[in-house]
């Protein structure tokens, strides 16, 4: 009998209710103040807010780790039918976890005691928490939400992902352009993690495969590593759940090379043992070289066999059978990085355990789903088959058998086909089949190949990718395709972020939008009530004010928090458009220095992200707003009316400073380029406008609070792709609007350069050439919606009410409901019985 993951989560909500929140102070005063006296042993005297915060995490920690225990055992208990879900990502974005953890254990004030006997006070030593910032962006941070609601709902699942030496690198600003230094996180040590030594699985790489007589084969790998195990421990808040980010380390099998240590060669000892830690050492911000190709091949497919080796290993000692390894496991590949998974279980079924290829590759379909993030071709994953041969020769022959065996059943089913078969076959030939250009292997086909669902990450998202990218696919086998919106975790956006956001919320709703944050809609019926339109807007100002303290320290410049805070803060991208935020601030820099003492109503524009290394053009972006922020902001004439500031070093922590002080949210993508965004949400959920184009998750935004209530502008999907196939024209644009004709000239003549023309020449020329992104099309309707931004921001009254408004539509968009429609349709889901 198969019990879903939907009833296991139902009877462990049940089990929930029994739960009793934490009543542990004594447990932590205990655990704080032998932590304190180990960190004080090395550092006598006063304790540095450093030795409190670690002090601090190492007895929430141990709090955690019987928490741990006890889920672990009731999950055990339940393993024969509550479905365990594996979440795969070579992401998660987790910020600091001091905070969280004390909120979910109920001990902040404990703490805050325990910190003022040491004459510190609580946020302060917060702050001493590096962020793990163990992701790129949104898909990063989309799987720290999730373990969130993970351990929220008291869901039977694993986190796995990679331990990373140095995390997404830290962006430093010289003369206005990006600098990327490493981010040293773990430089004093790591207080959360819990090291599983007895965790340890051997991963290989190269070598050959041998065939027996018996014509099975086995993989002779030429290096051999080890993956050990290092837990993170994530808590709920309302109740003793957890759950588990399990994270790989590898070392070398054999650490040193004795011989050559004995020889005197130290070097050649340790070649060994520096190769198998490399794939540690960082997370890719970005894969431009061949080398760093490699590298990133070798942690995906880490990743990958030590999670399912740890997986399969915990099936079987749960004496489970393996014929029912799909029905109790699912593993999830949060993008194609992980979509080594289907191949690496073909082998571990059938070298290691035996079974026949049909019985392996049922197990494996039932297991596995795929969600898919973008929808630009040049992001998809392509794996040269040299490459995998090299390092991975038995994967690639099941990956070969895989696509021989779903084109041999497609030829059945499409006869004559050849063009369909070229499209969707596992393999592509540069240039076309037959023309003897390079091979690589679709990453993304092998994931639908393999999987049971596969999903889109907003209503938009999804339809596009079965009429696009997927589109072979869809008609084939559209059962298989279905969207879930994306959502992020109120405890940490809301709760956490906003804390006097979350008292307005308390007094009016009473606390339970926490944990069921449809509640929020609670407030809809009291949009018009004009005291709490005021609580809103002073809520919103002392935010504004304390974002306005940490620029003034940061870099020194005043921004006045009664100034329209108009911010956009994401990782740097030409679809996402933060140039067109740029050239409306050139438009309206011109127009206050044309008219100087027009009635303008004063703004501050806030940017922060980081460009991928080698993103030359999102680099010159970074450079640009800082050139047009350095003009806007010493001009004498323009004064308060408008300044543009760029934060370096956008993450997680800045974020949840950034986004409560926010009255206005850019999320301008040109249509259908977006897949999702997931700050849109929190924007929205902190009672932030939003500005955005009809693309992602800003359209079931708008229709859940009602557009309205959200600023829209710009083409749309249909209306973009009808124009390029028209023949865009940037130029028309540009010719006909004479604002916009001397932003342009303003940018290309030097005009923020210090007469430098060439700085912005690439940028100008790709602007008036092709600007794939629209910009030109986007820019009239874009600057008039501002205007509309204008008008409403001068009526506090109208614009708290629809911020109200905004906050009571965004119920839907906690990852709790996101988790439950992934359970409801993928993780219970099993087209194969
Ligand atoms: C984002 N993708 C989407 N990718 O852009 C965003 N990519 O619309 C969506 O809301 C979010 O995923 C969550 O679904 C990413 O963040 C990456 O960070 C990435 C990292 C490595 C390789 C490719």
């Amino acid at each position: 009998t198969v019990t879903t993951a939907r009833q296991a989560l139902q009877s462990i909500k049940a089990l929930g209710a029994h739960f009793k929140p934490a009543t542990m102070n004594d447990d932590l005063s205990q655990h704080f103040k032998t932590a304190l006296r180990h960190e004080l042993s090395q550092c006598p005297g006063q304790p540095s807010r450093d030795s409190l915060m670690r002090a601090a995490a190492g007895a929430c920690r141990e709090l955690l780790a019987t928490r741990w225990a006890a889920s672990q055992a009731a999950d055990r208990e339940r393993a024969a039918d509550a479905r365990r879900v594996h979440y795969l990502s070579m992401e998660f974005l987790m910020g600091r976890a001091l905070g969280n953890a004390l909120a979910a254990l109920g001990l902040d004030e404990t703490l805050r005691a325990a910190f003022a006997e040491q004459g510190q006070v609580l946020p302060e030593v917060l702050e001493r928490e590096p962020d793990a910032a163990l992701g790129n962006g949104g898909l990063g941070r989309l799987a720290a939400c999730f373990l969130d609601s993970f351990a929220e709902l008291g869901l039977p699942s694993f986190g796995y992902g990679l331990r990373y030496q140095y995390g997404m690198f830290a962006q430093g600003i010289q003369n206005g352009r990006q600098v990327e230094t490493p981010d040293d996180w773990m430089a004093l040590g790591n207080a959360w993690e819990l090291p599983r030594p007895e965790l340890r699985y051997p991963v290989g790489f190269g070598g050959h495969v041998r065939v027996e007589a018996d014509g099975s084969r086995h993989w002779q790998p030429a290096e051999r590593l080890i993956a050990q195990a290092y837990d993170f421990i994530v808590p709920a808040h309302h109740s003793e759940r957890v759950s588990t980010l399990r994270q790989w380390q590898a070392s070398a099998a054999a650490p040193i090379d004795f011989d050559a240590f004995c020889r005197g060669d130290h070097a050649g000892a340790a070649r060994h043992r520096v190769a198998a830690e490399a794939i540690n050492w960082v997370l890719y911000p970005d894969d431009s070289t061949e080398a760093g190709r490699e590298l990133r091949l070798k942690q995906e497919a880490l990743l990958v066999s030590a999670s399912l080796q740890d997986l399969i290993a915990r099936h079987l000692n749960e004496g489970g059978a393996l014929h029912q390894l799909g029905r109790r496991n699912a593993i999830h590949l949060n993008d194609t990085h992980p979509a080594l998974a289907p191949a690496e279980l073909m082998r571990l079924l059938l070298d290691q355990h035996g079974l026949g290829w049909d019985e392996a590759w049922t197990i494996t379909r039932q297991a596995c789903s795929y969600t898919n993030h973008t929808l630009m071709p040049e992001a998809l994953e392509k794996w040269p088959l040299g490459m995998l041969e090299r390092l991975l020769p038995r994967h690639l022959e099941i990956i070969f058998e895989i696509n021989q065996r779903f084109l041999d059943e497609l030829r059945q089913r499409v006869p004559g086909d050849e063009a369909l078969l070229s499209r969707v076959s596992l393999i592509e030939e540069e240039g076309g089949y037959g023309s003897g250009g390079e091979r690589r292997v679709r990453m993304a086909h092998l994931a639908i190949v393999a999987s049971h669902r596969v999903n889109g990450v907003a209503a938009l998202h999804s339809e596009l990718m079965v009429q696009t990218i997927f589109a072979d696919f869809a008609r084939l086998y559209p059962e298989r395709f279905i969207n879930v919106t994306n959502g992020v975790t109120p405890r940490r956006w809301l709760q956490q972020a906003n804390p006097q956001l979350a008292g307005v919320l308390d007094a009016r709703l009473g606390q339970d939008w926490r944990q069921d944050l449809s509640q929020l809609q609670g407030l809809r019926a009291l949009a018009a009530d004009a005291g709490l339109g005021a609580e809103f807007g002073r809520v919103k100002r002392a935010n504004k004010q304390r974002l306005a303290a940490l620029v003034g320290r940061e870099l020194g410049l005043a921004i006045n928090p009664d100034s329209l805070f108009d911010v956009q803060i994401k990782r740097i991208h030409e679809y996402k458009r933060q140039l067109l935020n740029l050239l409306h601030v050139i438009a309206r820099y011109q127009a206050i220095v044309a008219q100087p003492d027009a009635d303008w109503t004063p703004r501050t524009v806030l940017i922060a992200g980081k460009a991928a290394s080698a993103y030359q053009m999102a680099k010159s972006v970074i450079q640009l707003a800082h050139d047009v922020g350095r003009v806007v902001n010493s001009d004498p004439r323009v004064g308060d009316k408008l300044k543009l500031v760029f934060l370096p070093n956008y993450g997680v922590s800045l974020a949840e400073s950034i986004i409560p002080a926010a009255d206005l949210s850019e999320q301008i993508s040109t249509a259908g380029t977006e897949a999702s965004g997931t700050g849109n949400m929190k924007f929205a959920m902190n009672g932030a406008l939003t500005i955005g184009t009809w693309d992602g998750a800003n359209i079931e935004m708008a229709e859940a609070f009602g557009t309205e209530n959200m600023f829209t502008f710009g083409l749309r999907t249909e209306a973009v792709a009808q124009i390029k196939a028209l023949g865009y024209d940037p130029r028309l644009y540009v010719e006909q609007n004479r604002q916009l004709q001397q932003v342009i000239d303003a940018i290309a003549n030097g005009g923020f350069s210090n007469g430098d023309t060439e700085r912005y020449r690439a940028l100008v020329d790709k602007l008036l050439g092709s600007d794939p992104y629209l910009l030109m099309a986007d820019f009239a309707d874009y600057l008039a919606t501002q205007q509309r931004v204008d008008a409403l921001y001068r009526d506090p009254a109208a614009w708290n009410q629809r911020a109200i408004l905004n906050v009571a539509g965004m119920g839907w968009f906690s990852t709790d409901r996101t988790i439950a429609e992934y359970v409801d349709k993928v993780w219970s889901a099993s087209t194969l019985g």
